[in-house]
């Protein structure tokens, strides 16, 4: 049985913490395998990469979510008890609720709220010498998604929920204090949302009929009871937190604008489905999600590999993206690949592989393309700005990786 390469350092946390993107990738390449074996984050840890690796770590017979993940992105990111940690049945059941609130007319409800914040918020930046978009897109999307998913928000509460929504992905894997941030925006967030669904269930606040929080807070396990307050909290911050997590992708929209003019043309002339290759394109080639964890069920062998019952494995979603296997030239940014070819849900994993409805896949891609497009018709064709002399470079030690100057405009003018 061929053993599997492993990394010679006694703890590999702080080189995946230099290179979070790159990590598992370059080490992939150095030992020309799919695979090796490193100590992470206090875990014996199988990582791998590419689209073969990506169809192995969806099979749910061989790999359970519980227990998976690192306790810090539990304490911040995740919380605990959500979708992402379940398995089985109970996340087949979980995973349909989540997937009853991303119909596609309920994604567009959503589109079309943030393209009317978007129109106010830019308004504003017109007034302003400069804006940092990725700072500016906040309050946007979070009064976006609240009204959509029925969260009552006073003017004077929009400042304080949507800084503490943003703490828990853009604080998550911070050094030092940052990471304590988004701990206790974790707790002050649950505390926020516990009281809603808590106030919906006594009547004392109603929501529309199938909003988010009306499905959140009324939705039933696979043994017909409500979830407990504090994962209903749980689930109700997995509906708003990654949309204010789409920020991300769209300052991203409007680095690639920047870099390729052309790109801007062909939205300007509203070519038939270019929106769409190059959002795809955007979600491929930028830096977003790193990796993917899951645990071995029960000992099995993958090409003669040994993968021992309750192995930690990691899957490298942004090498996975680049794989030059699936993609040709991959490093380049080519809207028209996805024109060419339609690659399969192993190859383009940027919120995850597989499918949604059966597996770990993220629900919430229709809403991030969405947006993404409501974001990049809106810069090509309505947004006139300028982008003063910056950092452009994406700062890839981060989590999420940014622009370093997390993306400025100037002279912003709203057409009419
Ligand atoms: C979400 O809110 O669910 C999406 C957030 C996307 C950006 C988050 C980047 C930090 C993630 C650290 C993950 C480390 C995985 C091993």
């Amino acid at each position: 049985m061929p053993r599997i390469p492993h990394d010679s350092r006694p703890d590999s946390s702080l080189a995946l913490l230099a290179d979070p993107y790159g990590y598992i990738g370059r080490r992939c390449v150095e030992f020309g395998t799919d695979l090796f074996e490193a100590r992470l984050l206090l875990r014996r840890t199988i990582c791998m990469t590419g689209p073969n690796a990506a169809a192995l770590f969806y099979d749910r017979s061989r790999f359970q979510r519980t227990g998976a993940a690192p306790e810090p992105l539990r304490a911040t990111l995740f919380g605990q008890g959500g979708v992402q940690g379940l398995d089985g049945d109970a996340h087949r059941h979980r995973k349909a609720m989540f997937m009853s609130l991303v119909t596609a007319a309920q994604v567009d409800a959503l589109a079309r709220r943030f393209e009317d914040e978007l129109q106010t918020a830019a308004r504003q930046w017109s007034r302003q010498p400069q804006v940092v978009l990725y700072d500016a897109l906040h309050e946007p999307l979070t009064q976006a998604v609240c009204g959509w998913a029925g969260v009552p928000l006073e003017t004077s509460e929009v400042s304080l929920r949507t800084t503490d929504l943003v703490a828990l992905f853009d604080q998550a894997a911070a050094p030092g204090l940052g990471h304590f941030r988004a701990r206790a925006a974790r707790k002050r967030s649950e505390a926020w949302a516990v009281a809603l669904v808590e106030a919906l269930r006594a009547g004392r606040l109603s929501a529309p009929p199938g909003s988010p929080l009306e499905a959140v807070a009324l939705h039933r396990d696979e043994n017909e009871q409500w979830l407990p307050p504090r994962v209903a909290a749980v689930e109700l911050l997995n509906v708003l937190r990654p949309t204010l997590a789409v920020s991300v992708f769209i300052v991203f929209v409007a680095h690639a604008l920047h870099l390729h003019p052309e790109c801007r043309l062909a939205l300007q002339q509203r070519e038939a489905g270019y929106a769409d290759c190059f959002v795809q394109e955007v979600r491929r080639h930028y830096p977003f999600f790193p990796a993917v964890v899951a645990r071995v069920r029960e000992d099995f062998e993958w090409r003669g590999y040994p993968f021992p019952a309750g192995r930690r494995v990691m899957l490298d979603l942004y090498g996975t993206n680049h794989d030059s296997r699936a993609w040709r030239d991959p490093l380049a940014f080519e809207p028209a690949r996805f024109r060419e070819r339609t690659p399969t849900p192993f190859e383009f994993v940027p919120q995850g592989g597989a499918e949604p409805h059966k597996h770990h896949r993220c629900p919430g891609e229709g809403i991030a393309v969405e947006l993404m497009k409501v974001a990049a018709v809106f810069f090509s064709t309505r947004l006139n700005y300028e982008v003063p002399l910056q950092d452009l470079l994406l700062d890839m030690k981060r989590l999420p990786a940014l622009p370093r100057d997390r993306f400025v405009i100037a002279s912003v003018r709203v057409a009419a």
